[in-house]
């Protein structure tokens, strides 16, 4: 982070309205979007709608605020700025693992109108290869027996259970995590967990569902990278006084939200959100464009010894990669919403993942891939097969991946890659494979990492395979000219 921080706003004390949303999973992109927009719209609107925060399992982030009375403020960094907001709106905060009941006592109160979640791609828990809630997740599992419920779902399922017995207030369900038809998503699985139970137990749920309880989607979209210790003191030295949580972000934000609030909704309109019938094509093209090549970057950045996503797309093969794989591979799977023009947003992606001063990390992108690939790629793969052509870049990205999480016996990937967290990591490590091919078979087939309709896919298959043994025998770059000049986009010329 080279520049200096110049100017910090800091908004009204906390929602002194009082809290109509919950939110599940006070991670710091919460802290740097939906509250930045909550504030802006009670700056310009008022409302009842202050932010009760949840966060699933660390005491961290809640103690923090407890301590700093919910405020902190969101540091945004570009190479030639930084500037301080401190959004404000937090009434309340506590952690859901310790405080189960609460979080359906909560859910079931009149006053919240609003549940809005950012708990991860896997926070979710879906299966892909059964394409519906995880009952065998030993979490759903006890959630579904009866106990305080642990899972999000479980919460939420939980929750308007307990609501539609005290009445059934109408509520709205709001995901803003990087999930295709993320309202819908979390819809079917709240009605699966709903569905498993006895049936006096879940049929008057599911007719309050119909009434009274609509599940929006959105897409979301801003770079949150971690908070570091450098940050802490820089903001501490602008502020004078001392924020444990600080959150750096870009300047870049953006939501756009489908307009289906059961009880009402801020102003969110004020902070520059979009309401609109096309959030699925905002999603589509934001999971695929921005998401999809991320993981892209991340993986071949980690390998190449990259700690940053500056430092990775700053190679030239990376970022002939990036410019392959968004052209080629992403773009024509999807269409543009109204007024987006696809051209510019590829060229703000660039800068946006050049931005040095962030310092947004490989390992951060790179976590969770067996999760967040199986929304960025199958789509486009099997789009690309319709069209007759072959998606080289993206049997690199899930080579790559495979190369950073499972590495074969023998391979260093290097402690970017290592330190990524992956749910999956185990499951693809405990392989003995004979090669390439046994793996990605392992993740594709076996496991159907990404969904059913990409184990079919042989050829895909085979081509993951054999790109994973390249970067391991020869080296990842042999690997990007390789895909590179399959897909027949030029690789930079080496110096
Ligand atoms: C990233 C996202 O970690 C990741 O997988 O691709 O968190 C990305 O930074 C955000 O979605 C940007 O809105």
């Amino acid at each position: 982070m080279s520049a200096r921080m110049r100017r910090a706003t800091v908004s009204a004390p906390p929602a002194p309205g009082g809290a109509g949303i919950l939110h599940l999973g006070l991670g710091s992109f919460h802290r740097a979007h939906q509250a930045v927009y909550t504030a802006a719209a009670m700056r310009a609107d008022g409302g009842d709608w202050g932010i009760i925060g949840v966060a699933s399992r660390s005491r961290r982030v809640v103690d923090a605020l407890h301590a700093q009375d919910h405020l902190y403020a969101v540091a945004t960094i570009s190479p030639d700025d930084a500037s301080l907001v401190v959004p404000g709106v937090h009434t309340d905060s506590y952690v859901a693992a310790t405080d189960p009941a609460r979080v359906v006592d909560d859910l079931a109160d009149p006053r919240i109108r609003i549940a809005t979640l950012t708990v991860t791609e896997n926070g979710y828990s879906y299966s892909p290869s059964t394409q519906r809630l995880d009952v065998t997740d030993p979490v759903v599992a006890a959630d579904l027996r009866g106990a305080d419920p642990r899972s999000t779902i479980g919460q939420l399922a939980r929750g308007l259970q307990r609501r539609a017995a005290l009445g059934g207030e109408p509520i709205s369900i709001l995901s803003c995590d990087n999930l295709v038809s993320n309202g819908s998503h979390t819809e079917k699985l709240v009605r699966d967990f709903l569905g498993e139970l006895p049936d006096a137990e879940g049929a008057d749920v599911l007719a309050y569902l119909d009434r009274a309880v609509t599940f929006p989607s959105s897409m979301v979209d801003r770079i949150v990278p971690a908070t570091t210790p450098e940050l802490v003191d820089r903001v501490a030295a602008l502020l004078g006084v001392r924020d444990d949580v600080p959150v750096p972000a870009e300047p870049f934000t953006m939501w756009a939200i489908e307009d289906r609030f059961a009880g009402g909704r801020p102003a969110w309109e004020a902070g520059g959100a979009v309401f609109t019938d096309e959030v699925g094509a905002y999603e589509q093209l934001k999971v695929r464009l921005l998401n999809g090549t991320h993981s892209l970057i991340a993986y071949l950045g980690a390998l190449r010894g990259a700690a940053t996503i500056p430092d990775a797309i700053a190679l030239p093969d990376i970022e002939a990669a990036a410019a392959a794989i968004l052209r080629q591979e992403y773009e024509p799977s999807v269409t543009a919403p109204a007024g987006v023009d696809i051209a510019q947003y590829e060229s703000d992606l660039f800068s946006r993942w050049g931005n040095s001063a962030l310092g947004h990390r490989t390992s951060q992108v790179g976590s969770d891939g067996s999760v967040k690939l199986g929304q960025r790629i199958p789509g486009p793969v099997l789009q690309a097969f319709e069209r007759g052509a072959f998606p080289h870049l993206i049997a690199l990205t899930v080579a790559a991946y495979l190369a950073c999480i499972a590495p074969p016996a023998g391979f260093d990937p290097g402690p970017h890659a290592a330190a990524m967290a992956d749910p999956a990591r185990e499951r693809l490590s405990a392989v003995t494979t004979r090669g390439g091919r046994d793996l990605a078979a392992r993740a594709i087939v076996d496991l159907q990492l990404f969904g059913e309709e990409l184990a079919h896919r042989s050829g895909f298959v085979d081509r993951v395979g054999d790109l994973l043994d390249t970067i391991v025998s020869r080296g990842v770059d042999h690997a990007i000219a390789d895909s590179l000049s399959a897909s027949g986009a030029l690789a930079p010329t080496t110096p």
